[in-house]
């Protein structure tokens, strides 16, 4: 009987240690509790090119396309493994995303920066660690040794062809000379859409010593921070004759807050209405003269990526920017490109 007990509880104390054993050994698979096993699997693939792509957020129909082009083109099919972070607009989020990706030793970085300041520590981190980085659609600010290439779209470009297509209409309904007063809503803060748009639209503007800008106030690129910052410009000034909107989102706002103020906009309304992006909805209402100008921004930018890193991986020289093709669209040329529009 004794023996028995003895036995027993032998038994108990050895499944005792072998339970704290496998706990510590689970503990310790568990440092990274953010990999999934088949992530784990991914990374030891030889096969598979992994890569940790950093989002800035999804505050736009353009932002969500641009996420899709991305998820789509770094496919496992087409020989990827991609790691998706979406950092809600937080720059810290961004930054604590790309030190997982550090951690977890990707091959590449992918990322597109909420503002063009505050990288200068993670992306020395990601250089130190022999990572490539990547910027998609939005630029950094400081050396370009910290990262490899960039592709996306040349914004101070963008914000010119604002300023021409407004050029080239005041001229073409015979006003080119006649004082205007104009307001700007601008995107995100220190972001580099919102700091290239702004300067290239600056650059036409200075040319034209009968624009007056008004105002300038930013609506974060969302609806509803657009439609705010519009009613504030509506209750400031009332003799508004165009509005540059940094993206459709702010100009969908915008055009609410227009509305609610008693006002028209577009080709027979109250105040010209120039946008940027391009999307379905915005395109549809260039069509229905709406909206005067969408000057476009393109976030079908996947595929190029995708073939830039195809580069690198053969060792291949690569360029230090590559920009997408954009155009302008008024209602002289929306039909033609509004039915295939996808996003
Ligand atoms: O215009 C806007 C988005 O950085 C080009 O960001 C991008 C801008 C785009 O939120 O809709």
């Amino acid at each position: 009987m004794n023996n028995e007990k003895q036995l027993i509880m032998a038994l108990i104390v050895l499944i005792a240690m072998l339970a704290v054993l496998l706990g510590a050994s689970g503990r310790f698979e568990n440092t990274r509790p953010e990999q999934t096993s088949e992530e784990e699997s991914a990374l030891v693939d030889e096969d598979l090119i992994v890569v940790g792509f950093s989002q800035l957020g999804s505050e736009s129909v353009w932002r969500t396309t641009h996420t899709q082009s991305i998820q789509d083109a770094l496919s496992k099919e087409n020989g990827f493994f991609l790691q998706y972070s979406n950092a809600r607009q937080k720059q810290e989020n961004q930054i604590k995303a790309i030190r997982g990706f550090i951690s977890q030793r990707v091959d590449y970085i992918v990322f597109s920066p909420l503002m063009e300041d505050g990288w200068e520590t993670v992306l020395t981190e990601a250089k130190e660690a022999g990572i490539p980085v990547i910027l998609v659609d939005r630029k950094v600010s400081g050396s370009s040794d910290l990262y490899t290439t960039f592709i996306g779209s040349d914004m101070e470009e963008e914000g010119r062809k604002a300023g021409e297509w407004l050029a080239s209409y005041q001229k073409q309904i015979g006003h080119a000379n006649d004082p205007i007063n104009i307001v700007v809503l601008t995107g995100t803060f220190g972001s580099s859409s919102q700091i290239g748009r702004s300067r290239g639209f600056e650059q036409v503007a200075a040319e034209h010593p009968n624009w007056h800008i008004l105002a300038r106030e930013s609506g974060d690129f969302t609806v509803i921070k657009g439609k705010e910052a519009m009613a504030k410009l509506l209750r400031m000034y009332d003799d508004i004759d165009v509005v540059v909107s940094q993206n459709d989102e702010m100009t969908f706002g915008a055009m609410e807050a227009i509305a609610e103020a008693g006002y028209t906009t577009g080709i027979y309304g109250d105040m010209k209405l120039i946008s940027f992006d391009g999307v379905k909805d915005a395109l549809g209402l260039v069509d229905f003269g709406k909206i005067n100008c969408d000057v476009e921004c393109n976030p079908l930018q996947g595929e190029l990526l995708a073939e830039v890193i195809h580069k690198l991986e053969a060792g291949e020289q690569v360029e230090k920017e590559y920009f997408v093709d954009e155009l302008v669209f008024t209602r002289d040329n929306v039909r033609e490109y509004l039915g295939d529009r996808v996003y």
